[in-house]
């Protein structure tokens, strides 16, 4: 495991490494209808012409309000790749299936409510030589009170369970190579909800993982869709199951090391 923070202002904006290869853009997106074309055009805007060979993949789920609506306009004359759902799947199931689309090596995938800038790509492209995973951590976060605490727990319960020192595995701004993800994926299902699954199973794999600042913005319409307060008990009591089922799993194949043999007193 490597950790690397890099400070938050930019030097460099595009363009991407070719070396590296193409990048497909996915973007999750669930009653979206007031935001999501300010998010695709900035996000087109931005890697367009900076990332050589570039993809945009739109995953719609089951929308109740108009998005589907706003994305078949939008299909007309940006250049995104449309999914449509008429079933509600769920964000990981909706993000694996988008996810079988994707033909560049790497994918960048954002959350579609525009809470972070389409700039702060650069910072993660660089570190595309050395690590599988990049996360872009939310600096400060700007959420409700609730949501932010809930993530809080979450996380120290995932740091308790697995020892991993990341801050936001559950990032909507990332940067994975498609190897790793076609290889995990298929054995993410315990936290369905999010990505912290994929980044822990990655993690006892050997893949390196980076966690780099990046700034995070209130949501400007709607809220939370996923950690919606209605639904909180019954999201954090499945949370919960799933971090012991995961743990329990990751221990019987012997992924998570037993407890540290005492060192040899000469
Ligand atoms: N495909 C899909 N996307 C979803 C679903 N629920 C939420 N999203 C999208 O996932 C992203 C993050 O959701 P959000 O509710 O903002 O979560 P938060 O920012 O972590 O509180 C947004 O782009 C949503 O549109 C879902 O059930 N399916
Ligand atoms: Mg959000």
């Amino acid at each position: 495991m490597m950790l690397k923070t890099t400070s938050i202002s930019l030097s460099r904006r595009g363009p991407a490494n070719p070396k590296y290869g193409g990048i497909s853009v996915v973007f999750p997106v669930y009653n979206e209808s007031f935001i999501i074309e300010q998010t695709l055009r900035n996000y087109i805007a931005e890697l367009q012409n900076r990332v050589e060979d570039v993809e945009f993949i739109v995953a719609e789920d089951g929308s109740t309000d108009d998005t589907k609506a706003v994305l078949e306009r939008l299909e007309q004359e940006l250049p995104i790749k449309l999914f449509i759902s008429y079933e509600r799947k769920g964000y990981q199931q909706a993000l694996k299936d988008a996810m079988k689309h994707a033909t560049k090596p790497w994918l960048f995938v954002v959350d579609s409510d525009y809470q972070f800038a389409a700039i702060d790509f650069w910072h993660l492209e660089p570190l595309r030589d050395e690590f599988d995973i990049i996360l872009g951590v939310k600096t400060p976060r700007r959420d409700p009170f609730y949501r932010v605490f809930l993530s809080w727990g979450y996380n120290v319960l995932l740091r308790f369970f697995f020892k991993i020192p990341y801050a936001d595995m559950d990032t909507g701004f990332r940067l994975i190579r498609r190897a790793v993800v076609e290889e995990l994926s298929p054995s993410v299902r315990f936290m369905s909800f999010f990505n912290a699954e994929f980044v822990i199973r990655a993690h006892f794999k050997g893949y390196k993982v980076a966690q780099v600042p990046v700034c995070h913005y209130a949501r400007k319409i709607g809220s939370t869709t996923i950690f919606h307060i209605s639904r909180l008990f019954s999201i954090c009591f499945q949370l919960f199951v799933g971090i012991i089922r995961l743990w329990l799993e990751l221990k019987r194949e012997g992924q998570i090391p037993l407890k540290k043999a005492p060192s040899k007193i000469n």
